[in-house]
């Protein structure tokens, strides 16, 4: 039986063209106007003053780190940051009242932007088998029942423990370490559809799942590659560490196959020049890339410095630290030197002398920092693409040195530190070994779920109760309709959120949500205020202190709420955990942490210093904690993708104005769109091919090899400038569209980009514009 269709807000679609240039006023203006119809004027002024300030609050939007102290600006935010924080500090509540009128189903018909739009969560509600509303419980009744299914289980890895990378260290911590007491490693997180393949090749490689620079690296760069990625609307104060580099003398080398604006231009909003002038062009370079040839363009820069060498002997390549810090050097090279110029340009679809031309940058350059993100994880070769990558650094070791270095840029504000706190399926043995020595209990060691292994044993039925602290696990997820499928087969699902979203629409027998404080509440508890730390993509660890009076009197904190699921499910008393001090005292829980985790030693003396710790990362003292003890080159091998006639690829992706799986409004003004989502985007050639226009209807179908029609439908097509042969669409409109086993080799990321697909003209016509 076909369901009814979602209600997707549509007003007519208009297109303007692209924007040259990102931040500057309008930036500013746009984040007020959304502030001001969400919240309180003064609460909104009084949050973005303290935001990544020295004993402030950290902003709840990307993981871009802060400048030293002493060094940030009054208004230390860009436009997203004041939209996130004003998103969660909103004045609108949702009541038990609000469940009374609105039925789980006809929650299930809306759309995500407007599920997000009503507001804060205030009180615990439950869902009870056969019914269609959820109906307020006690936080007492509600940790007892999800204890007491917890215990039901025949085995601990019946449940799955999902984490979204807003989550602080402290609640990180507690939640990996009550899975594992109870006895499970299935800790799947938002990152294991993020960096995973970023963790993978650099863990290999260079013997770290981190990055290796400093925002100081970046500042004095001479040569700085922007691969896959889109700062100007989602890591925006990115721009700022870009400007100054460039004031430094850099050059930028953007790779994309979109000209994103952030890529182009910057009038940094936070300057009077910025806002007047021109402002500062990023990119002295831009290759546009097919999707997913960036393995290919990386392996020809190689071979070219290779031959570059061969020309000029001992000038090129770093001799002494390929030789004293590295391993598999000679294999590499054989097989980088048959890398086939033919391949190279129908892969990337560049052309040799602007590979040339990148290569000549990167001669005269003597400090090189690479850059990227989704657009380069998400496919299926993006492990072996880093690692392609990461020898390109160590041929002219480019690694360890001041100016130098891998950055990998990250999502969430502190999914970095989650990892670092434990929640990861696959910890290694060594963090399990003080986990025991500290707590006296022997975690489990085999390896758990990630988030598409999670999937897959919920549809068979091997999962029964799934927990999700922070994020939105349906949407998040590929494969909409296996995913939802999946949920729905759970005995039962708990969300801990700040704000409703589609997790708690598609349910399991029973579903419970647990209403949260978010970060820039005061959260106080029996041992007094507490503040938590995070982790930025630049291993900096701080603290974030929330100001706000809290959206409800019944919000309970994610600690605490963890720490009572934890109490009730295992037990109180002598030789238990202690669940009880941990809640009373976020610095007893940091206090067990220094012990564990190495780099945070007196964790909490020194996180109260200005500026917090930087966790220290080996490389940069020349230690690689591979399999060799030196960094490794590698062997790294790709076939172009087979695109057949009247086919595209297809990437997913954010639009400025949203967070993840939350639309803000239906525009995306940086690319000209406003006043729909559902649009694709396509080079005007591929168009005229395909004998579409501006504006017509179609739908896009996605082709992988098993029987099922993946179909998103009533999209509008818009002439793009995307590299030929491919086409975007926002993310999670098409998260229909990627099957779950279509991953990427070794990290098992979803390939939320590359993806196959048509465009058909539906038989249907499009329900009109509201
Ligand atoms: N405003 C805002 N900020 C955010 C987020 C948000 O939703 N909204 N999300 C946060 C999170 S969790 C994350 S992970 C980050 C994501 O930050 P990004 O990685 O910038 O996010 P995407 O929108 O997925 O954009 C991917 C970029 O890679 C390019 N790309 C796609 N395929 C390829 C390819 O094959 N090769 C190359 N070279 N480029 C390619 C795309 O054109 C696009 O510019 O942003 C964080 N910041
Ligand atoms: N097709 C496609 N799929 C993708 C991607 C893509 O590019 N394309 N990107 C992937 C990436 S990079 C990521 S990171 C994931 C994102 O996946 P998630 O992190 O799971 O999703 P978010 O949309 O960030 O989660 C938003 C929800 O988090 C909750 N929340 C917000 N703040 C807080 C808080 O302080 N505490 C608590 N407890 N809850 C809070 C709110 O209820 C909100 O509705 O999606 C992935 N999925
Ligand atoms: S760049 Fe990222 S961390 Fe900084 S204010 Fe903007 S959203 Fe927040
Ligand atoms: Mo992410």
């Amino acid at each position: 039986m076909k369901k009814p269709p979602r209600e997707e807000p549509r007003d007519e679609l208009t297109v303007t063209p692209p924007k040259t240039w990102a931040a500057g006023v309008p930036a500013v203006v746009h984040a007020l106007e959304y502030s001001l119809e969400q919240t309180h004027p003064r609460q909104t002024a009084v949050d973005l003053l303290t935001m990544n300030q020295v004993g402030g609050i950290d902003c709840p939007g990307c993981a871009w780190a802060d400048p030293a102290p002493g060094h940030r600006h009054r208004n230390e935010y860009c436009e997203n940051g004041a939209k996130h924080i004003n998103d969660e500090a909103t004045t609108r509540r949702i009541s038990a009242d609000f469940f009374r009128e609105h039925s789980v189903s006809d929650l299930g018909r809306r759309s995500d932007m407007w599920l997000n739009q009503q507001g804060r969560l205030t009180e615990p509600m439950v869902k009870r088998p056969g019914r269609d509303h959820y109906e307020p419980i006690s936080w007492i009744d509600a940790v007892g029942l999800l204890a007491e299914e917890l215990k039901s289980l025949d085995t601990p890895d019946e449940a799955v423990f999902y984490t979204s990378g807003r989550v602080s260290n402290e609640a990180a911590f507690v939640l990996q370490l009550f899975a594992r007491a109870f006895g499970t490693n299935n800790l799947p997180d938002c990152s294991n559809m993020c960096h995973e393949s970023s963790g993978f090749a650099l863990h290999e490689t260079l013997g770290t799942g981190k990055g290796t620079v400093s925002l100081q690296d970046l500042h004095h760069a001479d040569l700085i590659f922007l691969v896959g990625q889109n700062p100007g609307s989602n890591h925006p104060r990115q721009l700022s560490a870009l400007e100054e580099a460039k004031r430094n003398g850099a050059r930028i080398v953007a790779v994309n196959p979109l000209p994103e604006a952030g890529l182009l231009r910057f009038k940094n909003p936070q300057k009077p020049r910025g806002v007047i002038g021109g402002g500062t062009e990023i990119a002295d370079r831009f290759l546009h890339i097919r999707p997913g040839g960036d393995l290919a363009l990386f392996q020809a820069l190689n071979r070219l410095l290779l031959e570059a060498e061969d020309a000029r002997p001992g000038e090129v390549l770093d001799h002494d630290f390929v030789r004293d810090s590295t391993s598999g050097f000679e294999e590499f090279a054989e097989h980088v030197r048959e890398t086939s110029w033919p391949d190279v340009l129908a892969a990337t679809g560049l052309t040799r002398q602007e590979i040339e031309d990148v290569r000549d940058d990167v001669l005269g350059s003597e400090r090189v920092v690479v850059c990227w993100a989704m657009g380069i994880t998400q496919h299926k070769h993006g492990v072996p693409t880093i690692r392609e990558i990461v020898n390109f650094l160590l041929l002219r070791g480019n690694l360890g040195r001041a100016g130098t270095g891998a950055c990998p840029v990250r999502g969430h504000s502190n999914v970095q530190g989650d990892r670092t706190m434990g929640i990861w399926e696959q910890m290694p043995d060594s963090f399990l070994d003080a986990l025991r020595d500290e707590f006296g209990f022997e975690p489990p060691r085999a390896h758990g779920l990630d988030s598409v292994d999670s999937i897959r044993a919920m549809s068979e039925g091997r999962i029964k109760v799934f927990l999700g602290v922070a994020g939105n696990f349906v949407r998040a997820a590929p494969d909409s309709a296996v995913t939802e499928e999946a949920m729905r087969r759970c005995r039962l699902t708990a969300h801990v959120s700040t704000k409703l979203n589609r997790s708690h629409t598609v349910c399991g027998r029973t579903a419970l949500i647990l209403p949260t404080l978010g970060r820039t509440e005061r959260d106080h508890q029996a041992g007094g205020e507490q503040f938590v730390t995070v982790e930025n993509s630049m291993s900096e660890v701080h603290t974030s202190r929330g100001r706000l009076k809290p959206a409800s009197p019944l919000l309970l904190s994610e600690v605490a709420i963890l720490c009572r699921i934890a109490r009730r499910t295992l037990g109180d008393g002598p030789g238990h955990l202690p669940w009880e001090e941990f809640e009373s005292d976020y610095g007893a829980i940091r206090d067990r942490v220094s012990r564990i985790v190495p780099g945070l030693h007196d964790f909490n003396r020194r996180v109260a210093r200005p500026g917090g710790i930087r966790l220290p990362n080996p490389v940069n003292e020349g230690v690689f904690r591979t399999a060799t003890g030196k960094a490794l080159f590698t062997r790294n091998t790709w076939q172009p993708p087979h695109v057949p006639e009247g086919h595209l690829l297809l990437q997913t992706l954010r639009s400025h104005d949203q967070w993840n799986t939350v639309p803000y409004t239906q525009n995306d003004r940086y690319r000209g769109i406003h006043g729909s989502r559902r649009v694709v985007l396509v080079n005007p050639a591929d168009l005229a091919a395909l004998g579409l226009r501006e504006k017509d209807r179609v739908d896009v179908v996605s082709v992988w090899h098993d029987d099922a029609e993946r179909r998103a439908e009533g999209f509008e097509v818009v002439p793009y400038p995307t590299a030929p042969g491919s086409a975007a669409a926002y993310y999670p409109e098409t998260q229909v569209l990627v099957p779950l086993d279509s991953v990427a080799d070794i990290s098992n990321q979803p390939t939320s980009k590359g993806i196959l697909i048509r465009l058909e003209r539906p038989v249907r016509p499009l329900p009109p514009a509201h």
